[in-house]
């Protein structure tokens, strides 16, 4: 017998920035993704914008230097935009659903790009080709056999939005969300059932630009820019619920364990207040108010914030269905300021201090496959909510050999020790988990650095960073790999 369940949602996750291509097709529109240039491990992708007096300039995606209360974002001549071509699953998608489905994927997460739906964000009526764009790619799941999952808004805020509104810094773009959802949970009523409403909404404190289109990084102007995307978040549930009472909504938030690096009781505190970073959104979007460390922080640092009692109404009546993590590393914490100044930059990173006991990968994410069973235990302890593991992998260099085969064997490894901790979880803890889609099913571009060649996929899309190749698809090793372990259900993870 195995340890997951019968109906377990096992498939594959990417998102439409980062695999569609065809950025200004067919009536789509700039989104926020469209104007971040590629970087490297080293190099920090930037944003491109025109200042007052007509001068363009690039800024760090992840600091945005600068103050860009009155430029113009956009697309400019000489810059390198990777989601501009992607890996043009705009024309392939067929072909790679059927790959999709050879390994017996039951569930695929992408996201609806809104600019293919509302090109500036604002618009009264809908993009017809757009619309019909998605249809005929969830009719096709459906004919497959594959339930789509589908992210409202990943990292793909209109760009109209940010230019003309402050994206969302202004409550405005609560009612132009509002209508894009309506907009696609009438269009595809009996094709997707399963819904996240915002990727990894937790980014917007560290990555305000590609989680939201907001281009400060101002406390104030974030908090702003949660709170409206919480709300906005809470009524899409309401939306897609009033719709079709059989839907399935849930949130998304980039999930980790995190460690104090030592037992130094500051150290253990300096890890919790870390954590209090995603689940203060996990708070909102599953119990329905604001936690009050929030409130307190908030009022230490000067931060304005209320809520109208419509609005905690909103909250309170829009929570979850389910859970979903996006779960790649853990973290480490120390509250020594001479440690702390040991943390690399950039990529190399983003889990705090190097933990000695774990491997990294090539980009410094450490490798931590108990750390999840650790994640899905807190959560799972924290609010009783079903969980899907929405992302999940190892992006490392692929290399395709002259019979174009590919031997990943360190995608498998990962992927292997994963879903054993997930079966522990489910066997040994009793977590509810309803499903696992690994990232980036098929090599796609990166949403850190831009590149191409770090991988996830099962699949091997010949592009290459600097523009070449015909982007044709190999099975890698893993393929067969994981298409064993969802005919298994789990059990044959050699
Ligand atoms: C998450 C994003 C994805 C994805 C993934 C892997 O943060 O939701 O869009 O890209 O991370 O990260 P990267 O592409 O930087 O390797």
């Amino acid at each position: 017998m195995s340890k997951f369940p019968e109906n377990f949602l096992w498939g594959g996750a990417v998102a439409a920035n980062q695999l569609e291509g065809g950025w200004d097709q067919d009536g789509k529109g700039p989104s926020a993704a469209d104007i971040v240039t590629r970087g490297s491990r080293e190099k920090l992708r930037t944003v491109t914008y025109k200042t007052k007096n007509g001068e363009i300039k690039e800024t760090p995606m992840f600091t945005l230097d600068e103050d860009h209360k009155e430029v113009e974002f956009g697309v400019f001549e000489g810059y390198d935009y990777p989601s501009h071509d992607a890996i043009d699953f705009y024309s392939h998608w067929k072909e790679d659903l059927a790959l999709f489905a050879e390994m017996g994927f039951k569930t695929f997460r992408t996201s609806i790009n809104w600019t293919r739906i509302f090109p500036n964000g604002d618009e009264e009526k809908p993009n017809e080709a757009g619309l019909q764009f998605y249809q005929d790619i969830f009719e096709e799941c459906n004919r497959l056999g594959i339930k789509p999952l589908v992210t409202l808004s990943h990292y793909e805020t209109p760009l109209g939005l940010t230019n003309k509104y402050g994206s969302w810094t202004n409550p405005a773009v609560i009612d132009f969300f509002c209508r894009y959802v309506k907009t696609v949970g009438e269009r595809y009523k009996g094709l997707v059932e399963y819904w996240l409403t915002f990727n990894e909404i937790n980014c917007l404190d560290l990555c305000p630009w590609l989680c939201a289109g907001v281009s400060e990084r101002d406390p104030q102007l974030v908090a702003d820019a949660a709170k409206h995307m919480l709300l906005a978040s809470a009524k899409a549930v309401q939306i897609l619920h009033d719709i079709d009472e059989t839907n399935k909504v849930g949130n998304m938030i980039a999930y980790s364990a995190d460690y104090p690096y030592t037992c130094n009781p500051t150290d253990v505190l300096a890890s919790r207040e870390k954590m209090h970073g995603s689940h203060f959104y996990f708070d909102v979007q599953c119990r329905g108010y604001y936690p009050t460390y929030k409130l307190k922080k908030y009022e230490r640092e000067g931060i304005q914030f209320h809520l109208t009692e419509e609005e905690k109404e909103t909250l309170l009546n829009g929570t979850v269905d389910f859970i979903s993590i996006s779960y790649y590393m853990s973290g480490t914490t120390s509250a020594d300021p001479e440690v702390n100044a040991k943390v690399p930059g950039g990529n190399l990173g983003l889990g705090g201090v190097p933990n000695p006991y774990l491997q990294a990968s090539d980009w410094g994410w450490q490798i931590d496959p108990t750390g999840l069973r650790i994640a899905l235990n807190d959560l799972w302890e924290r609010y009783q909510k079903p969980i899907i593991i929405v992302e999940n992998g190892l992006g490392a260099q692929d290399q395709l050999e002259d019979d174009k085969s590919c031997h990943d064997s360190y995608h498998i490894d990962y992927l292997r020790d994963h879903i054993a901790a997930m079966g522990d979880a489910i066997e040994l803890d009793g977590v509810e988990l309803w499903g696992y889609t690994p990232w980036g099913c098929i090599d796609l571009i990166s949403a850190s650095t831009g590149e191409m060649h770090k991988r996830y996929g099962f699949i091997y899309v010949d592009f290459q960073d600097d523009g070449t190749g015909k982007g044709d698809r190999y099975k890698k090793d893993s393929f067969e790999w994981y298409k064993k372990v969802i005919a298994s259900n789990g059990e044959d993870l050699d």
